[in-house]
């Protein structure tokens, strides 16, 4: 039998949730303005990159924060998070109460749900690693963009998602860009980079082969085009190349209601692996909707 090391019980700070309606609102309200100037997709990045180093079979990594060390931070899939850590690190200093790995999860669930996304639904609870050999990481836990299906279903089934998670997950390309000197890549996946929306979908399901071309950046990395400039990952591209996943994707770009039920509920559990019972009751995520009825 195959064993893997757990980590050992004082792993990760004891932290016990304790900020009450009104500084819930408040940090969200801190959140606001970095969103505003159009960070926004950075942040779900962020989010992401914390959370998608879970491993369910050791029950390793997940949101932990785990980025505020060496090596996690300098890992390549990491470049270019600093900047998000940097902005939310002053909201933590005001709110000594909020988890990193709290805020960092809460800002990426805030943006989502103000960008044109669907509302999250986001629950508190979650511990911060020390910086510990057993609580950071290996490195390669991430999905890297020059890869395939086989590889995607790899990364995503250790977390514990299916293919129609990994599908709905891979729609966070909605939102944002990517940036030659962060990961080699270079450009923007849709025609509204700040606002969720399901053109991803529809890009791949609409003739994808006649109208992307596949060109390779000074960085030596290959990536799709059209002729509009909007690229492609390669990974993005295997979710038309995989039977499996192209189902998927024809739902998502046919019926954007779909995508939006189908990506709330897998960026919440994302948001949630591995922290089990420790969740408090959800705190409201929506800009100007205060929170009432959490504890
Ligand atoms: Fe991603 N992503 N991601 N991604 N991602 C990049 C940017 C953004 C992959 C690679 C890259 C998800 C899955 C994958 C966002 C959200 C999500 C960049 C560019 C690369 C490369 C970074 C840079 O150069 O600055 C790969 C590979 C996968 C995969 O195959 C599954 C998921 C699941 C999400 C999500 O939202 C849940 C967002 C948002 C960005 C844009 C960030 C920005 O600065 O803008």
């Amino acid at each position: 039998e195959h064993k893997v090391a757990k980590r050992s019980a004082n792993w990760q700070v004891n932290y016990k949730n304790t900020l009450d309606n009104a500084e819930w609102d408040q940090i969200k309200a801190e959140i606001q303005p970095i969103i505003n100037q159009g960070f926004g997709p950075l942040l779900v990045r962020l989010s992401w990159h914390d959370a998608g180093t879970y491993d369910a079979a050791s029950n390793t990594g997940g949101p932990h924060a785990t980025m505020r060390f060496a090596p996690v931070a300098n890992y390549e899939a990491n470049n270019g998070l600093g900047s998000a850590r940097n902005m939310l690190a002053p909201i933590k200093s005001r709110h000594p109460g909020i988890s990193y790995a709290d805020l960092w999860s809460f800002a990426g669930a805030v943006a989502v749900s103000n960008i044109g996304g669907p509302t999250i639904q986001w629950r508190p609870g979650r511990n911060d690693a020390v910086d510990s050999s057993d609580s950071l990481t290996p490195d390669g836990r991430l999905p890297d963009a020059d890869l395939g299906a086989a590889h995607l279903r790899s990364i995503f089934y250790r977390m514990g998602f299916g293919d129609r998670e990994i599908v709905a997950l891979s729609g966070g390309h909605n939102l944002g860009a990517t940036h030659l000197g962060n990961s080699g890549y270079d450009g923007l996946w849709t025609s509204n980079p700040g606002s969720f929306g399901n053109e991803f979908f529809t890009r791949l399901n609409n003739d994808f082969f006649s109208n992307y071309q596949t060109e390779t950046l000074s960085s030596g990395k290959t990536q799709y085009h059209d002729s509009s400039n909007k690229m492609m990952l390669p990974t993005d591209v295997s979710l038309i190349q995989d039977p499996s996943f192209t189902g998927f994707v024809q739902t998502y770009a046919s019926d954007k209601n779909a995508f939006y039920g189908d990506f709330k509920a897998a960026f919440q559990r994302l948001q949630e692996l591995g922290v089990g019972g420790g969740l408090g009751s959800p705190v409201e995520t929506r800009f100007g909707v205060p929170t009432t009825g959490h504890d």
